[in-house]
Parts: structure tokens; sequence; C-alpha cells
């Protein structure tokens, strides 16, 4: 036997002196440096008692240390399983929970929050600092900077990425082995990454996108990672002209855009420029291009299915479009009623197939079957349509979604805790465009019967149980909400109302 996803990614650089990591002070890790950490975490990993198949929670800084907590994962078969640093301790503990992860590694600044957690629910806890420092690097330090590695076949779950739902209550797509190798290997290939590149590395660890899509694709084309703890526009300035590609989210490439040095000159070692996560403004694809020269290849994805479609590497890479499906993905669009294939250009929902498409929810599995077909397909409850020419675009969501930056916020999450505070009747969250985040959350409250309700005490109270990014940047009262003849609450009524409320001044 063998493991699939450790041999591919990290097996086959081992005892290479080569760069694999670059930190922003220039500091070089190399493939073999960084697989003598990773080795020395797996045996630690073992020594608190996991095998194969248990869970490991992360919330943790984005370092060195915590990528090679990820490839330890894989290489003694544990289920990594990361969270977004944002997250509040009441978040977390429902991850830790609904997870049953055997061992949380979190912020030493977060271990008088989380240690309690985790002792309620019999979980271990280590430390582990945004510089990579804390018990849990202690510990490994004692270990042999070699480690038999675990077998783990394609099926073998490698993650568990936690999504949040229309319901409110987060969901962990359980990702194989299988899933990521086969969406990396498709993507390395179709955008071309070799040896000769280096990528500058500016998402979080901790989503799709910075973990298994930017740095799955460098390992596999021994490509090089310039690694930075978030995105920092005079970092990735000064570096670009050492650099080859980017990936990021749309607000990476307003970001860049807002700032006069960022142009064809500086960008002119640079081959490629991936952006995802969220829609990309036509009118930013347009800019981008007058300004550098070159075409931002946009492509959409999701944390259940990987990769879903690309913009072409030669062909032409069209604005407003999210490309073709990729090779091996199946992508048909979808009456959102009958399930029924609907004809080239309607609008529908998209349904994606292929060996990227998760293994399902953990325990939650009436919410897999509402949602992953049993022929395979998984319904994205993205709407959009296929034109003559294949390429797919997005123009909504079928889904109650609000994406800031590239999180994903659902409404209904901020709706139940928005409910429950004193002198709210009822609430609705809606997003709407922002010039930074591209959406932003707003809520309208409806008070109780005679009661006003005291925003600067729900303001509080939602910042003590949401992460940041998720917290309302408006709020408003309102006698009632806007309802159609079945009651729903009209959302669309609620946008248009509030959308200029961020928007730039001319
Ligand atoms: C941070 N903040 C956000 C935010 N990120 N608010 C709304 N939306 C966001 N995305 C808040 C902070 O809490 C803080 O609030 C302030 O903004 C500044 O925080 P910061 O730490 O300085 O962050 P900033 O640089 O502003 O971060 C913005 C960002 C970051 C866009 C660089 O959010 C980011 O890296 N996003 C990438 C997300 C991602 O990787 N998505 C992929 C998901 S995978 P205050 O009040 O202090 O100002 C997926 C599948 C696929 O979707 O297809 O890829
Ligand atoms: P997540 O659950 O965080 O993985 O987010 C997945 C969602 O992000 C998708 O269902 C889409 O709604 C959205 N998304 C990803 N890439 C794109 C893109 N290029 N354009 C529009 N939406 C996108």
């Amino acid at each position: 036997m063998a493991n699939t996803l450790y041999d591919e990614l990290f097996g086959k650089h081992a005892g290479r002196d080569t760069p694999f990591l670059i930190l922003q002070d220039d500091t070089c890790i190399t493939h073999a440096a960084f697989l003598a950490k990773a080795a020395q975490f797996a045996h630690e990993i073992t020594a608190q008692g996991l095998v194969a198949g248990d869970r490991l929670a992360v919330q943790i800084g984005k370092s060195p240390n915590a990528l090679a907590v990820y490839a330890a994962c894989v290489q003694s078969g544990v289920i990594f399983l990361p969270l977004n640093t944002a997250y509040t301790g009441p978040e977390v503990e429902y991850f830790i929970e609904n997870s049953g992860a055997k061992l949380v590694l979190c912020d030493p600044a977060k271990l008088s929050d989380i240690a309690p957690i985790c002792a309620r629910l019999s979980a271990r806890v280590e430390t582990m600092a945004a510089d990579g420092s804390g018990t849990f690097a202690d510990k490994a330090a004692a270990y042999p900077a070699e480690f038999a590695t675990v077998d783990r076949g394609p099926d073998d779950l490698a993650a568990f990425l936690y999504t949040s739902g229309t319901t409110g209550r987060s969901k962990g797509a359980m990702l194989s082995h299988e899933n990521l190798l086969s969406n990396s290997q498709t993507l390395a290939e179709y955008w071309r990454f070799t040896d000769r590149d280096i990528l500058l590395h500016a998402l979080p660890i901790f989503h799709t996108h910075g973990l298994f899509v930017a740095t799955n694709v460098c390992l596999l084309g021994g490509s090089v990672i310039r690694f930075y703890a978030g995105f920092d526009c005079d970092a990735l300035i000064r570096d670009i002209p050492k650099a080859t590609a980017l990936m990021g989210v749309p607000t990476f490439y307003t970001r860049l855009l807002d700032d006069p040095r960022f142009d064809a000159e500086l960008t002119k070692s640079m081959r490629l420029f991936v952006s995802g996560s969220a829609p990309l403004l036509a009118e930013t694809h347009i800019q981008f291009e007058e300004r550098t020269g070159h075409r931002i290849l946009e492509r959409y994805g999701m944390t259940e299915t990987n990769m879903n479609t690309s913009n072409p590497y030669d062909g032409d890479r069209r604005a407003g479009t999210v490309g073709y499906p990729l090779p091996g993905v199946e992508l048909k669009v979808c009456d959102p009623e009958t399930g029924a294939e609907i004809p080239t250009g309607d609008v529908g929902v998209i349904e994606v197939r292929g060996p990227n498409v998760f293994k399902g929810y953990w325990q939650m599995p009436e919410k897999t079957r509402e949602e992953l077909r049993e022929n395979g397909f998984f319904i994205t409850g993205d709407l959009g349509f296929v034109d003559d020419r294949g390429y797919v675009t997005i123009v909504g969501r079928a889904k109650d979604l609000i994406i800031s930056g590239g999180y994903n916020i659902y409404p209904k999450e901020i709706e139940m805790i928005l409910d429950d505070q004193e002198g709210v009747l009822e609430s609705a969250v809606v997003g709407v465009p922002h010039p930074d985040f591209g959406e932003t959350v707003v809520a309208v409250l409806v008070p109780a019967k005679s009661q006003t309700p005291d925003i600067a005490a729900i303001q509080s109270n939602v910042e003590a149980q949401l992460a940041r990014f998720k917290q309302p940047r408006s709020y408003h009262v309102m006698d009632i909400l806007p309802r159609n003849t079945m009651g729903k609450v009209q959302k669309n009524i609620l946008r248009d109302q509030f959308k200029d409320l961020f928007a730039k001044p001319l």
C-alpha cells in the first residue's frame, strides 16, 4: 500500500534541499527541512493517541509550522480540520463537538477560551502561535525527523472543511485523498505549474483556495511558494518582480489596482494571476488588463467540490465568465424545481460530478442526500448558464449566501442570533455591494411589540458570538419585513433598498 496524497504531494520531495517556502524576510525553508518538521509533528500527533481517521482541529495563525501540521496529518492518516482564525469560542466549540476532534491546536492567546471547551468535550489541546512556536512544536522537537508514512488509499478521508448552510448549522465536508489529489493534478497541468514557478501565497490556509489549490498545485509542480501571513499590499508589491504567479480573491485584485505602483512594469515577470472564491467584476478584469497587460484567469470552485471550472490558460479568458468545466468534471445546468437538465443558454442550478466531488457531510446523511445525488452529481446552489462556446457564467445563487472578501456568510446563522436579542421580534440579513469586500452584511431588525431594540447592546452580543467578518456592518430598524404572498421575506427588496449604503463616492 501507499499513501495516495502524501506520496504525490510531499513524499516525492523527500531529501531534496530545494526551496519550498520563502518567508517575508526572505528566509528559505527547503523541502527536506519542511518534511523533517512534518515528520516530527506526525510523531507527536501519534503520541497524543491519534490514529488514522481521527480528527485534528487547528485554529492557528498561518506559518510554515501550521502548513507542516497539514503535511503531518496526511502522513499519519489523521484527518486535518482547519478553522478560520477569526472564529469565536462558541463557533469553535461547535466544530470540535461536531467533528469529535481528539486533538485541538490553538493560539496560546486563545487557550483560556479553548481549554475548557476541550475539557468538556474530552479533546486534548496544545498550542501553536502565529510564529509556529508553542507546546506542540516543543513536544515534537524530541522526535526523529523521519516518520513511517501510514497507508491510506484514494477513498480515505484527508480533511474536513466546515461550510455553513442555509439552516444556519455548519456541515463538515469530507474530502478524500483522491478528491484533493485529482483536482490538484488537473489544475497543476491546466495552469502549467512547474519548478520554474514562484507563487505569491497570501491566502489563508484554512480554506480550499489557499490550502488545496495554491499549496497542493505548487507541491505537485515543484514550484516555490513565497509565503505571507496574510494579504499585505506593500509586501506583494515588493515581491511581485521576484514571482511568476498569484492566486487571490477579487479583493486582492481591487486592492492591488488601488495602488498606483501596480502596473505593467512591476508585473513583467508574472505569467499568471488567478481569481476565484467570489465573483470578479468584469470591470476589474478589464481594468486589470488595461493596467498590466495581463488577463486575470478566473475559475470557480467550492469547499465540497474543489475546483469545477476554469478559464483557459492559452485561449480566451472571458471577463464575467468562469470558463470551461475542468477535464474530468461533468457540469450540467438544471431546473431548480425538477432537477431536469435544461437547454444550453438557459439559467438554472449548476450541478457537478467528478473525482473532485466530496464524500458527503460528516454525520449528516440527510443533508448529504439533499445536495449530493445518488448518481454522484452535487447540487451547487449556484445559478448559471453555459453559452454556445461552452463557457460557464454564474449569475447568482439559489442559496441564501453572502460572500464577503471570499468568506462565505450564511444569513440564517446571523438571523438566529439577532432573533434571540431582547426587543427583537424578527430579523433579516442581506448582502449588499461593498467596494472592498464585494459584498457585506446588513441587518434589518423588527422590534418586538412596544419595544426599541438597543443596537449597541445587540452589536456587542453579536461580537461575542460571531467572527468579525460575519458581523453586520450596518443595522436598520423596520416596522415589518417585506413578504410575498407565501409569507417568505423578500430579501431582494431589502437588497435593493440598501444597495448604495457602501457605494464609493463618485
Ligand atoms: C477580514 N475582515 C473582513 C474580511 N476579512 N470583513 C469582511 N469580510 C472579510 N473577508 C475584517 C476584520 O475582522 C477586520 O475588521 C478587518 O476586516 C481587517 O482585518 P484584516 O485581518 O486586516 O483582514 P483584511 O486584510 O481586511 O482581509 C481581507 C482579505 C481576507 C480579503 C485579505 O478576508 C482574505 O484573505 N480573504 C480570503 C478568503 C478566502 O481564502 N476564501 C477562499 C474560500 S474557499 P475591523 O472592524 O477591524 O476593520 C472557496 C472555494 C473557492 O471559496 O472557489 O476558492
Ligand atoms: P465555499 O463554500 O467557501 O467553498 O464557497 C463556494 C462558493 O463560492 C460557490 O458556491 C460560489 O457561490 C462562490 N464562488 C467561487 N468561485 C466563484 C467565482 N469565480 N465566481 C462566482 N462565485 C464563485
